[in-house]
């Protein structure tokens, strides 16, 4: 695609939010949403523009899973992406798709921070002949609205951590009845964290455990610590924090030392024992290995590669499939755990050596 001139929106574009370019800055040559000179230029007739709405940068996952796009597209001959990071704002992202729309872009990648409100936004896309790739957590729109979707089965992943800690307490011979859990939860409405929300909630009912209570910590390191804290002065006999990602859970470890307790998994001996999901940085792995974290989720952040190949397949006639879930793992520092079983699947367990 092949931006045309559009200094007829110079004006509404010179008011919006400067985009952010990938694979080429302001410094460099011209490139859509970059202005040289008062003047909004043309590329190259042959450049692919990808428009990717980002919901911000509010865990080390999301940090990753941006410059995975930004690496991938940065690297890929013949295309050129324009990121925009919505401080986790669905406003800011309904800005930013109606931008791409004006720019007349060639694709629009979508990772919606929460699942509701984006009918109307898709459907002035739809109209403009934009093709838009949901990436990550899922919209609740009719599916005509979005060409395809790629991202995690978060259920299957809250599964797979709770399949774990019901093994693990049945190998150290704790009942169900004596587990005290809390969850710390991601953002309202975002599909991982209903998926997560709705895996423990699953297993609170399947193994008895007693569920003490659930805040929203939005993903966020600040959040997990302010919330554990809180925990910890209401309810005295918690013995499990289940965080819906690794920053909530470093967030939650800090409460926990703090407080002059333990994070570990001799819950027995008063420990608390503190489960994840991500498993996307050398710190939350590091914690997993040495036992601050029993057991991460893996979520795999790693999309720009699966973005490129879906948009290489529409450019060559290829329809990609509408649903596509990434593979994910479940890794830990406990040995004797190396396999476990979800709705009769069995999944290996990837130990990390302490
Ligand atoms: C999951 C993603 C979540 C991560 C968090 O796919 O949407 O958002 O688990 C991130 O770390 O903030």
């Amino acid at each position: 695609m092949k931006i045309r001139i559009l200094s007829m929106f110079l004006t509404v574009a010179l008011l919006t939010v400067p985009l952010v370019a990938c694979g080429k800055t302001a410094e460099t040559d011209s490139f859509d949403g970059i202005y040289e000179d008062e003047e909004y230029v043309e590329t190259d007739e042959d450049v692919v523009v990808v428009g990717f709405s980002q919901i911000g940068a509010e865990s080390d996952w999301r940090k990753v899973n941006t410059e995975s796009m930004k690496e991938t597209f940065a690297n890929a001959e013949g295309y050129e992406l324009i990121v925009d990071d919505a401080q986790q704002k669905q406003s800011n992202q309904i800005t930013a798709i109606r931008r791409f729309i004006q720019q007349e872009v060639d694709y629009i990648v979508l990772a919606p921070v929460t699942e509701d409100g984006w009918d109307t936004v898709l459907g002035e896309a739809r109209d403009a002949h934009i093709p838009v790739i949901i990436v990550d957590r899922m919209v609740d729109a009719n599916n005509s609205l979005f060409t395809c979707w790629v991202g995690s089965d978060f259920l299957l992943e809250s599964k797979k951590v709770t399949s774990w800690m019901n093994k693990y307490f049945t190998m150290q011979g704790i009942d169900g009845s004596e587990i005290n859990i809390a969850n710390i939860q991601g953002t309202y409405g975002a599909s991982s964290q209903i998926g997560r929300t709705s895996g423990l909630s699953q297993a609170v009912r399947d193994n008895g455990w007693n569920f003490l209570g659930a805040e929203c910590g939005e993903y966020t390191q600040a959040r997990g610590r302010e919330i554990m804290a809180q925990f910890l002065n209401k309810y005295r006999d918690i013995n499990v924090v289940y965080c819906e990602n690794d920053n909530e859970a470093f967030g939650a470890i800090e409460a926990i030392e703090a407080a002059g307790r333990k994070a570990g998994n001799n819950i027995k001996d008063g420990e608390i024992m503190v489960v994840s999901f991500d498993g996307v940085s050398d710190e939350a792995l590091d914690k997993a290995g040495e036992g601050k974290i029993a057991c991460i989720g893996e979520c795999n952040p790693l999309h720009g590669p699966r973005v490129l190949e879906i948009i290489e397949n529409l450019e060559a006639g290829i329809t990609p499939n509408k649903f596509e879930y990434v593979d994910e793992s479940i890794y830990s520092g406990e040995d004797r755990i190396t396999t476990i079983s979800v709705d009769g699947q069995s999944y290996y367990v990837t130990v990390l050596n302490k």
